[in-house]
């Protein structure tokens, strides 16, 4: 047998995405795509209110509608469908969880919220049929800001939970109150980050075959974590885990937004059950901006504590988080676990203490959104620096340098309780100023601004918690879920290798990074290994992709498994060459005696002689593959600094992006090509919070911005080329010492786009202006016309 072992690493190359092809030729199957025999399609009614009584729901003359099968309502599903869980239940936080149902009964809490479904034998017939529901409502007052909603005398979401506090979370830690005592300088601000909408290009959808002769019911769903949809579902729908097949086929993009389940995908799997045929749903772009998840949604009230020479000793805050009209799956844990205990950032801070409040509003519920909290961490600490810079009189890098941590490379432990990784966060502030050339850009400035033209330079660093896992932690602090990955290695006889992962990539790009993972462990060559995922009856279980933990947890999973393999085969080795099991050396795909590495096996024949077991040795098990289960003994921390210039046009505020360098150190990249694809993509999405985006809503509820015609998304040609650079620190707990980088442009691109356009502002004395930065909000700052 010939052996294909590889010369050339593939961990570190940055090869072309094998997704690619199919998507670009437009081949890629998404659920939309999928079409079964017999299926028929389900609209939703949506409620038009904020807040409203439903006060007449008659739909006998919709099913008298042409092509309508069935029209269901939220009395319909009494007694089959069970509440939609909550599964972050953040422990210490007096929680309480709104009873969220699939479709609304009585009374409707947001703009979007499910009222009704028809089923028709095609998409139209269910959309037209909507219209011969005969529903009336009667508005109630409704609320949408978080902070108005916690005051006395505020609409009611809920009559069980009065006041609409969904939780009341602190973290503490060091003597804050001393250290604001004995402060030579208190910097406070209110930072608002608005609320987003994820808009990943492919809606969200469901298409559910349930078959009453068998029990069984699989769902294609686009979905982030197709294992963790199978579970929920069983919990809702009430159908057995083993009866329950999910899939998650091409997902165009997910942002966060797909770790949940929402309403839709309940009622796509309720009509199946009740029909016995399959129902396809699919969001149109409308309904995804009201019925799929939002994002951020924060209002901070921040003080920091220091010394006159800018020296940090306590940072001090009340968060006041939106969470909807409902708990979506880990909405809790996002502004609480994900951003207060990061609350430290990169710096060494003594004291710190928040409290969060997460309040029920009329609006969409609230989910991760890329970076999921740590955004809201990152931008409240480094926009502080700024401001302690300005107040202080010292130049905002210097403020920073003063107060960051020492590099460290095998743990250290800060205020909040964690314990970081490995950092050198000095190195990427230096990279990133020697790139922009920070002291002549000081000097341009100031010459500019004598000519009137107002340039401002911002700088953010960045520590975020991801690799979400281990368990353990994930237990303690509510996570209603474990947060380890699986991989099975499967060589079959040929030598060629499947790789079998619990977690669903859905843009991300491990079908090719996992299999350089592969490639390198097992010395095959990177076409010989196919990654399979995203159904649950042919993966392992896993957690999901979201938290930029694929690779720090699953990827591990896949190196230990490799290595299991490995030690199978020198095993075998050993056995079939008459030598003992220490003398089997291995290197490049090949097995071989110590000295001697001309008689050797190849992995190739390996494989071959495992699966045929014609000569194994005893107690050893036919075949050639294995499994790892691999929960991390801590998280990962990915770090870097970021830098903008932007030109603001004192007439017009026009904000104009000039450059923008990113700095970030995931560790050992397997695949530089996608890690800059996944920083362009974040840091495009954090540019747009700063710069473009927001959901608006009125008083009454009504999403304003329900549209891609309201909903400022950034375009190519609204941003500069996005400069890429790294450094290199492992993590010293990952088998390859890889940290994840999936979220870290988005951490780090608002606030480094905001401090620049504040920047400069400074010679208008603008210390503020609303997210997003429009030129209205801008000028008006300038002209001091009000917000
Ligand atoms: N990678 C690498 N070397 C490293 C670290 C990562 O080559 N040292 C590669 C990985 O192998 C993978 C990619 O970079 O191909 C991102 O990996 P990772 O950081 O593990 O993140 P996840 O795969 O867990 O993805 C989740 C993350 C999150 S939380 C959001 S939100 C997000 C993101 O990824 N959503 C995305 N990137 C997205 N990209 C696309 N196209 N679509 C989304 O919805």
């Amino acid at each position: 047998m010939s052996a294909t072992a590889t010369a050339a690493r593939m961990f570190g190359s940055g090869i072309r995405r094998r997704e690619d092809p199919r998507l670009i030729t437009g081949t890629a199957r998404y659920t939309d795509d999928i079409t079964l025999p017999n299926m028929v399609h389900a609209a939703i009614l949506r409620s038009p209110h904020g807040h409203a009584t439903i006060t007449k729901l008659d739909t006998s003359a919709a099913k008298k509608e042409p092509g309508v099968v069935a029209v269901y309502t939220g009395a319909d599903t009494e007694g089959v469908l069970n509440a939609i869980p909550c599964a972050w239940l953040v422990p210490n936080s007096d929680l309480k969880v709104a009873q969220y149902r699939a479709l609304a009964k009585d009374v409707v809490r947001y703009v979007g919220d499910a009222v009704a479904v028809v089923v028709a034998e095609s998409a139209h017939a269910a959309v037209d049929a909507l219209d011969a529901i005969d529903v009336q409502y009667e508005p109630l007052p409704a609320v949408v800001d978080p902070e108005k909603a916690v005051q006395k005398g505020a609409p009611q979401l809920h009559a069980e939970i009065p006041g609409n506090v969904a939780f009341h979370w602190t973290v503490a830690g060091g003597d804050v109150d001393a250290a604001f005592k004995s402060a030579e300088v208190v910097v406070r601000d209110r930072i608002v980050q608005q609320r987003l909408i994820p808009t990943a290009i492919e809606t969200r959808g469901a298409v559910a075959q349930y078959v009453p002769a068998t029990g069984d019911l699989t769902l294609w769903n686009t979905t982030q974590n197709p294992h963790i949809v199978r579970f929920i579902m069983s919990l809702v729908a009430g159908i057995p885990e083993d009866r329950l097949r999910v899939i998650a086929p091409e997902v165009g993009g997910g942002f966060g937004s797909k770790i949940p389940q929402i309403q839709g995908d309940f009622i796509a799997v309720f009509c199946s059950m009740k029909l016995g045929r399959p129902v396809k749903w699919q969001e149109t772009r409308s309904e995804n901006y009201v019925s799929t998840t939002h994002g951020r949604d924060h209002i901070q009230d921040v003080e920091v504590a220091a010394t006159k020479d800018g020296r940090i000793t306590g940072v001090r805050a009340t968060v006041w988080a939106g969470m909807g009209a409902y708990l979506s799956t880990a909405a809790p844990g996002i502004p609480t676990i994900l951003h207060g205990l990061m609350l430290s950032g990169p710096y060494t801070i003594p004291a710190v203490k928040e409290d969060v409040y997460g309040v029920y509003t009329n609006t969409t519920p609230v989910e991760a959104y890329r970076g999921a909290g740590r955004p809201e961490a990152t931008f409240m600490l480094e926009r502080m620096m700024d401001v302690l810079a300005r107040k202080i009189g010292v130049d905002p890098v210097e403020v920073r340098r003063r107060n960051l941590i020492p590099p460290f490379d095998n743990g250290h432990n800060v205020i909040t309780g964690l314990t970081y990784d490995s950092g050198n966060y000095e190195g990427v502030l230096a990279k990133a100023l020697e790139r922009v050339n920070y002291q002549q850009f000081r000097a341009e400035q100031k010459a500019g601004r004598e000519e009137g033209r107002y340039l401002g330079i911002g700088v953010c660093l960045y520590v975020e918690i991801c690799g979400l896992g281990p368990s353990q932690v994930a237990g303690a602090v509510g996570f209603q879920g474990g947060l380890w990955e699986s991989a099975i290695v499967r060589f079959h006889p040929s030598g060629k290798v499947n790789v079998f992962i619990g977690a669903s990539p859905h843009g991300q790009g491990e079908e090719t990074t996992f299999a350089q993972i592969v490639a390198d462990e097992l010395g095959v060559g990177v076409n010989d290994v196919k990654v399979v995922h995203g159904d649950t009856d042919n993966t392992p279980m896993g957690w999901g992709t979201y938290g930029s933990r694929t690779t720090a947890v699953g990827g591990a999973a896949l190196a230990v498994a490799s290595r299991k393999l490995k030690d199978k085969a020198k095993l075998l080795t050993s056995h079939l060459l008459e030598a003992a099991v220490e003398d089997i050396d291995y290197a490049d795909g090949k097995f071989f005696v110590k000295g001697s590495p001309d008689k050797h096996k190849t992995i190739q024949d390996i494989a071959l002689l495992a699966n045929v077991a014609w000569n194994l040795p005893q107690g050893m098990e036919a075949g050639f593959e294995a499994t790892s289960f691999y929960d991390p003994p801590n998280f990962v921390y990915p770090f870097g600094a970021h830098v903008a210039i932007v030109e603001v046009d004192a007439d017009t505020g026009h904000v104009d992006l000039k450059r923008y360098v990113a700095v970030d150190d995931c560790g050992p990249q397997i695949n530089p090509i996608i890690v800059e694809g996944q920083v362009h993509g974040g840091v495009v999405q954090g540019i747009g919070q700063a710069l473009w985006e927001g959901a608006v809503y009125d008083d009454n509820g009504q999403l304003l911005t329900g549209s891609m015609q309201d909903y400022a998304l950034p375009r190519a040609d609204m941003l500069p080329n996005i400069e890429v650079l790294s450094t290199v620190t492992p993590s010293p707990h990952h088998p390859l010492g890889v940290k994840g980088v999936g979220e870290a442009g988005t951490i780090a691109s608002t606030c480094t786009v905001f401090n620049a356009v504040i920047d400069a502002l400074e010679p208008f004395g603008v210390q503020s202006v609303l997210m997003p930065c429009t030129p209205e909000r801008v000028w008006r700052a300038i002209h001091r016309k009000g917000a």
